[in-house]
């Protein structure tokens, strides 16, 4: 399992030490908007405990959690106004996919038509 870095970028916004555009927190999870986003609406999701990637949250999470940070994500989308035209959920995981935070995030992507999947 990969080494936690306490000083990434998430774990500052989690502790409050850099501000975020905040869309939605309760005590397991926190959303915002991303600072450099790819569509009209592009928010990240992040669960506050110390998780790198999906792999180490997927496997290494309570279920709790896991149950916590999927029901946000689901809320957040509704509160956003996305959910009845769609959105996309996507996940970078690493090296391959060119992770740049090393702290677990969820992008929402939303607010146009968003194309068929590619790669
Ligand atoms: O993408 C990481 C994403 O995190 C990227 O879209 C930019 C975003 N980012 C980086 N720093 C911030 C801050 N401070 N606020 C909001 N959004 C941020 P990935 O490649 O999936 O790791």
């Amino acid at each position: 399992m990969a080494q936690y870095d306490d000083t990434n970028i998430f774990a500052k916004i989690i502790r409050g030490e850099i501000p975020c555009n905040k869309v939605h927190e309760d005590d397991h999870t926190l959303a915002f908007y991303d600072v450099n986003p790819q569509t009209p609406t592009h928010v990240l999701v992040i669960p506050k405990g110390r998780y790198v990637n999906s792999d180490d949250f997927f496997n290494e999470a309570p279920e709790e959690e896991i149950t916590a940070f999927f029901r946000t994500v689901g809320k957040v989308a509704r509160e956003l106004g996305v959910a009845d035209n769609g959105y996309r959920i996507l996940a970078n995981a690493g090296k391959d996919a060119h992770q740049e935070v090393p702290h677990f995030h969820l992008h929402i992507f939303a607010g146009t038509d968003l194309g068929p999947m590619i790669t």
